[in-house]
């Protein structure tokens, strides 16, 4: 080959790669998205949202960057929720729970013992189900980019171990500002206190409340084992978390800033929840070395919770919506069918 030659030939490559890579990039803007979290950073949704800022700067050039705010700093799960749906914040990664006050159809999740396994929660979610509910958010200013992991629940509390349903009544138990939630520890005899989760901690601490429930990770990352002496092994509920976008904001992206924010919401959501699920038999262990004492529910006395709080899903089909209940109750079937 001659020199002129190699050398037009490694121009028109060059061109080539060039031309290839900056249509792409050039659809990206210098961005810092801000992303609230009510937990602390070293919860497993720190390791989903590292993952999720390396691909955003593999596919925007380094132009798209998370900025992390923990531990309520930006407001709590609705407060910050709120500030998204009305353009002053970009994105928060938040328990549906408290956001059915919202979308009455998050409700659905709040359901007591739905899912039997994460198994079943992640099909479920990650399936048609989860876009059915998902495409109701965009209507209350939200779109919704992956489903994350908050994780089965269990019960904590300063008063004595959790055996049997008898042993609730009474029992100071702080909520989620949930009417579900509420109503299910009604149900169970509790006294049922809903709060936001930045004032659990203190309420916990001043023995305004005896306890609380929250999965093991949350439990252990928020260090409510220095505020409480029982733990009981309940997995009444499982909670997601929901990973928002502003509405408003969203629709102020490039299509190829959008299909990135929701690509690596999706490895980011892979790698959160691989982490909670390795750490969650750690963090029991961190429960533990800090004194708890933990115990588990004989089956007979979880079916009998099962029981009491039965009632629960015919009192809120309605509200919830009909339709996203039975839905729910066939997409179920489905995945345990297979
Ligand atoms: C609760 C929730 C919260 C999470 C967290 C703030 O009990 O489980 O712990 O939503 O991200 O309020």
């Amino acid at each position: 080959m001659t020199k002129p030659l190699k050398t037009l030939l490694a121009a028109g490559v060059a061109a080539l790669a060039f031309s290839a890579a900056a249509p792409a990039w050039a659809q990206f803007q210098e961005r810092t998205i801000r992303v609230s979290n009510g937990i602390n950073a070293d919860h497993p949704v720190g390791n989903g949202v590292t993952r999720m800022n390396q691909c955003l700067a593999e596919k925007s050039g380094g132009k798209m960057k998370l900025q992390a705010f923990w531990g309520g700093a930006l407001g709590g799960d609705l407060q910050a929720t709120q500030s998204l749906r009305s353009g002053t914040l970009e994105m928060v990664i938040t328990s549906s729970s408290p956001l059915v006050g919202i979308l009455p159809d998050l409700g659905v999740f709040d359901l007591p013992f739905l899912f039997n396994s994460a198994k079943e929660a992640d099909a479920v979610l990650d399936g048609e189900y989860g876009k059915y509910v998902a495409d109701k958010l965009p209507a209350v200013g939200l779109v919704n980019l992956a489903y994350w992991e908050n994780g089965f629940r269990n019960l904590t509390n300063s008063r004595k171990p959790v055996q049997k349903l008898e042993d609730l009544q009474g029992m100071k138990v702080r909520v989620m500002q949930n009417n579900i939630f509420l109503d299910t520890f009604r149900a169970s005899g509790a006294n049922a206190v809903p709060m936001a989760f930045g004032e659990v901690f203190t309420a916990l601490e001043t023995r305004a409340i005896d306890g609380q429930e929250n999965p093991f990770v949350t439990i252990d990352t928020s260090k409510f084992s220095e505020v409480q002496k029982y733990l009981s092994v309940t997995n009444h509920a499982y909670t997601p978390f929901l990973v928002l976008y502003s509405k408003g904001l969203w629709d102020k992206l490039s299509a190829d800033e959008q299909k990135a924010l929701t690509d690596c919401a999706a490895i980011g959501r892979d790698e959160q929840r691989k982490v909670s699920r390795d750490l969650s038999a750690k963090a029991l262990e961190n429960i533990r070395k800090a004194g708890m004492q933990v115990n588990e529910l004989a089956p007979a006395e979880i079916g009998r919770m099962r029981e009491a709080v039965k009632p629960v899903y015919e009192r809120h089909a309605a509200t919830i919506g009909a339709e996203t209940v039975t839905k729910m109750q066939e997409a179920l079937e489905k995945v345990r069918k297979q």
